[in-house]
């Protein structure tokens, strides 16, 4: 399917979505968000696939929402059309998402970005939730992902500030799974979403769900929803075969079911 503001495509058993409005600093705009949806949920429905990558250019990830896009929105447009809600969908993706930031990733951008499972960034990586500069408040998970991952200080300094931290602050922080060179920035993401599709797609699901959980429910409902999914894989043969290889010494062969 041929898209305006992203390009998307297969790279072996990864699905690859890369935020293509370098003019803008791939600000986000509706059609981006309606295109980069579609084509997530296009690779989650094809068996082919085992893991998403996003990313953008090594200037930006992206740069947020599109503030000339919304710029003279009334409160009325902004309520009843609920237009940015729509990003959610990204989270109701069942495969791992994993985001590949080099350069800005501000407003929305990081808001995208903390939606996925895994965020490699790169060296000169940089996040921000600057809407308070403008005259607003992050309105698309920022308030909420960041003070739930990385607490209640550092979260009112960014988001009450405006400014920026860089790649090594966001991992020490946490939500910055690993930091790559910025030139490797893509092929080190692709290598962990092939590593992460090479497993059994069931198991992979089923680990996706029982960490999103966490953010969730009580400790005591997500413990016992881990046990349940825990109990669930010995249904597989992808258990009996990833245990069997292991007895036998020999590589796996997952066949997803
Ligand atoms: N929206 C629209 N255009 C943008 C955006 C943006 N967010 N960011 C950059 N651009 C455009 C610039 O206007 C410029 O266009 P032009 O050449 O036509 O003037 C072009 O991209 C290049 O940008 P700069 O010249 O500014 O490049 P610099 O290298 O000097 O600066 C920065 C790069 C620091 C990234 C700077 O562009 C900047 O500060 N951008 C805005 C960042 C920002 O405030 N983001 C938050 C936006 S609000 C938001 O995300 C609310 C989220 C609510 C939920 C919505 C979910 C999608």
């Amino acid at each position: 399917m041929a898209y305006e503001t992203i390009r998307s495509e297969m790279r072996g058993r990864v699905g690859l979505i890369t935020f293509n409005r370098p003019k803008a600093m791939n600000a986000l705009s509706h059609l981006m968000m309606k295109e980069v949806c579609k084509a997530a949920e296009d690779f989650d429905a094809d068996g082919r696939i085992g893991a998403i990558v996003l990313t953008g250019s090594d200037k930006a990830f992206a740069a947020g929402a599109d503030v000339k896009e919304m710029a003279d929105y009334a409160y009325s447009e902004a309520f009843l059309d609920d237009v940015w809600s729509g990003w959610e969908r990204l989270t109701r993706v069942r495969k791992p998402l994993i985001a590949a930031v080099g350069g800005y990733a501000l407003g929305g951008g990081c808001e995208v970005a903390l939606m996925c499972d895994i965020l490699i960034a790169a060296e000169n990586a940089k996040f921000g939730q600057p809407e308070i500069t403008l005259g607003i408040l992050p309105g698309m998970g920022g308030t909420q992902r960041l003070a739930r991952s990385i607490g209640k200080a550092k979260t009112m300094d960014l988001v009450l500030t405006g400014r920026m931290m860089d790649a090594k602050e966001a991992e020490n922080c946490g939500i910055v799974s690993r930091i790559v060179e910025t030139a490797n920035l893509l092929e080190e993401a692709l290598r962990i979403a092939e590593k992460v599709s090479d497993f059994s797609l069931p198991a992979v699901l089923a680990a996706k769900e029982a960490v999103s959980e966490a953010f969730e429910t009580p400790l005591a409902a997500g413990l016992r929803h881990e046990r349940r999914l825990f109990h669930a894989t010995f249904a597989t043969d992808d258990q009996k075969e990833g245990m069997a290889a292991f007895v036998q010494k020999r590589s796996p062969q997952f066949k997803n079911h």
